[in-house]
């Protein structure tokens, strides 16, 4: 007979098709501003958890598509506004996964500001990774993670890196990128990424270069995971919640 694991910080185990009791997957967030270094810490997560089942899920493909007519005016358009996001779609996927089910995710196009085909099918994993600016604005998505990191990189560094992405990646020219970032980029890292900060349980600053800082993560994700087994193996095992800041 399957044991089914029990993890108090983790809710509920599920059942898969096969009737088969599976952990549930441990769930991280990357949140920080534009261009402050989330992906590179992502990425050295992931690579450090090479030995792990992980998916990288980027908030950016849950972008709405603009209409004709917000193409017009384009450069009106607040993309760091949560509510350029499509957060009930994302929320759904989450779930999915969470429930060991496949979804199909968008893949976002910055040029023409819309979703392009085809979707990029993520399978559920051990470890889920939701990376984004605002992944900690809407609380349903906050509760549903178990490790919430906030890469806090310094302004001028952001804006730099963004300079640099953006005339490189996008082919944009230096003023836009400027205007744009002081129209809508740093009012919206004020009002609504730098509130969402206080809600993380890890805070990295200088993004990437903090080695230190992702080695420590790491080893609290090994440590989680292994005591997913444990849980399996002795159901009355519970977890002590812990928090830290570097
Ligand atoms: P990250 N963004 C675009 O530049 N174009 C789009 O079509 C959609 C989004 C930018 C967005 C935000 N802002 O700052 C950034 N603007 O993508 C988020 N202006 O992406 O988390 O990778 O920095």
């Amino acid at each position: 007979d399957d044991i089914e694991p029990r993890n108090k910080e983790n809710g509920q185990s599920t059942t898969s098709t096969t009737g088969h009791f599976h952990k549930q997957p441990f769930v991280i967030g990357v949140a920080g501003g534009a261009a402050s270094g989330k992906t590179t810490v992502c990425d050295m997560i992931i690579e450090q958890l090479h030995d792990q089942r992980v998916v990288l899920v980027n908030q950016t493909s849950f972008y709405h598509s603009l209409s004709e007519e917000e193409l017009m005016h384009v450069h009106e358009y607040n993309f760091d506004h949560p509510d350029a996001f499509d957060t009930e779609q994302l929320l759904s996927c989450l779930d999915d996964l969470k429930n060991w089910k496949s979804v199909d995710v968008q893949n976002y196009d910055f040029k023409t500001h819309r979703s392009i085909s085809p979707a990029r099918k993520v399978n559920p994993s051990d470890v889920i990774i939701l990376e984004g600016i605002l992944v900690f604005h809407d609380p349903r998505i906050r509760e549903s993670m178990n490790m919430k990191i906030f890469v806090d990189s310094d302004a001028d560094v952001c804006l730099a890196r963004r300079i640099q992405r953006d005339t490189v990646e996008m082919g944009r020219d230096i003023k836009t990128i400027i205007d744009q970032y002081s129209k809508f980029v740093k009012p919206a890292f004020d009002d609504f990424i730098l509130p969402t900060k206080k809600y993380a349980d890890v805070i990295i600053p200088r993004g990437g270069d903090n080695h230190v800082a992702i080695d420590l993560i790491v080893q609290h994700i090994r440590t989680k995971l292994g005591q997913h087994d444990l849980c399996k193996i002795y159901p009355n095992f519970s977890v002590i919640h812990s928090t830290f800041q570097i």
